[in-house]
This record gives structure tokens, C-alpha cells and sequence, in this order.
């Protein structure tokens, strides 16, 4: 189903300051930064070498953000864990008829323009699951 770990996200404060912190200490390159309103979140993609796999750091935008909820929860760290798929609605299909629930009726806009769904963290142990697909290349 999977074709690759997409990233692991990881819920933090201050945006800039864990930026400096994986770049400083783990010599991580910043990929890519964007803010998604939808998804309540500022967001940073850093590259783990060269694998194409990456962290991604989650800030929110305001209290009522999902990751805003999480850290009141349970402080910063580990929010999620992605993978990619080739096609999120086979993904999905096949999920949902192995007993799952999906988040979402429908998948959403994710970094850079991929679909995204999210498997429930009370269906799949605890770890909240994103399917990322990526947007085509240009
Ligand atoms: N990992 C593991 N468990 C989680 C979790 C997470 N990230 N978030 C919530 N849970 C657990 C809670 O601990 C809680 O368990 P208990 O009932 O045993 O206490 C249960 O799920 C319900 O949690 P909640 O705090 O009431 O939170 P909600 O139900 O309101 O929201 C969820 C949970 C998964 C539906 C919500 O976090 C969500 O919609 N996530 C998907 C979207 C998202 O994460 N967006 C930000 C990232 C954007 C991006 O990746 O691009």
C-alpha cells in the first residue's frame, strides 16, 4: 500500500526556533515552508538527507488548531506518522473495507499540493496515520 515514509510531523511552538534547531544540530536543509489555513498549521518540510523522506515540523495558527490542541494535550513531539501512496483513493477504499476510519469522506490539500487523508489513531494503535499523494510533477 505504502510506497515510502513521507515524513514524520512533529508538533512544535515556535516555528523559526525548531527550523535553527534542525538545521544547527542535525545540519537538516529546510525544503519547503508553507502555511495551510485548512489544516490550521504553518508548516516546514526538513529534508533528512537525501532520502526524500522528511521531517515535518507543526505549528499552529491559532488555539482552536488541531496541533494547538495536541500540544495542550500532550506537549510538543511526535504528532504523526506519513507515508506516501501512488493513489490515496485506492488507499482509502482498501482501509476503510479493513475496518479503519478514515478522517475524511473525501481527501484534502496537503504540502505542496498533495491529497491527503488520515487514518483514525484510535483504529491504528495510537499513531495517527497520514497517506500523502503527491502532487504530479511539472
Ligand atoms: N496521535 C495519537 N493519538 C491522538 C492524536 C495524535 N496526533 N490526536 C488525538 N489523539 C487521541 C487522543 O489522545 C484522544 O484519545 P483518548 O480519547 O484516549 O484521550 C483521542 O485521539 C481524541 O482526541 P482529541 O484530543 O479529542 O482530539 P480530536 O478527536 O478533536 O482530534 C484527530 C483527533 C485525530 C481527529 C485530529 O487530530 C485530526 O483531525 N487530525 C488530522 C489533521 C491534522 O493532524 N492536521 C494537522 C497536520 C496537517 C498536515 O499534516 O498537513
Amino acid at each position: 500500500l505504502f510506497t515510502h515514509i513521507d515524513h514524520v510531523g512533529i508538533a512544535v511552538a515556535d516555528l523559526d526556533a525548531a527550523i535553527a534547531f534542525y538545521q544547527d544540530v542535525y545540519g537538516m536543509e529546510l525544503a519547503h515552508r508553507e502555511t495551510n489555513e485548512e489544516q490550521g498549521v504553518e508548516e516546514a518540510m526538513m529534508a533528512v538527507g537525501d532520502s526524500t523522506s522528511c521531517i515535518q515540523l507543526l505549528a499552529p495558527l491559532s488555539e482552536e488548531s488541531t496541533i494547538a490542541k495536541f500540544i495542550a494535550k500532550n506537549g510538543v513531539g511526535i504528532q504523526q506518522m506519513a507515508y506516501r501512496v501512488e493513489d490515496v483513493d485506492a488507499v482509502c477504499a482498501t482501509l476503510k473495507e479493513r475496518g479503519v476510519r478514515l478522517l475524511y469522506p473525501e481527501p484534502k490539500r496537503g504540502t505542496a499540493g498533495s491529497r491527503i487523508n488520515f487514518v483514525h489513531p484510535k483504529d491504528a494503535g495510537g499513531v495517527l496515520v497520514e497517506l500523502v499523494e503527491p502532487a504530479p510533477a511539472h
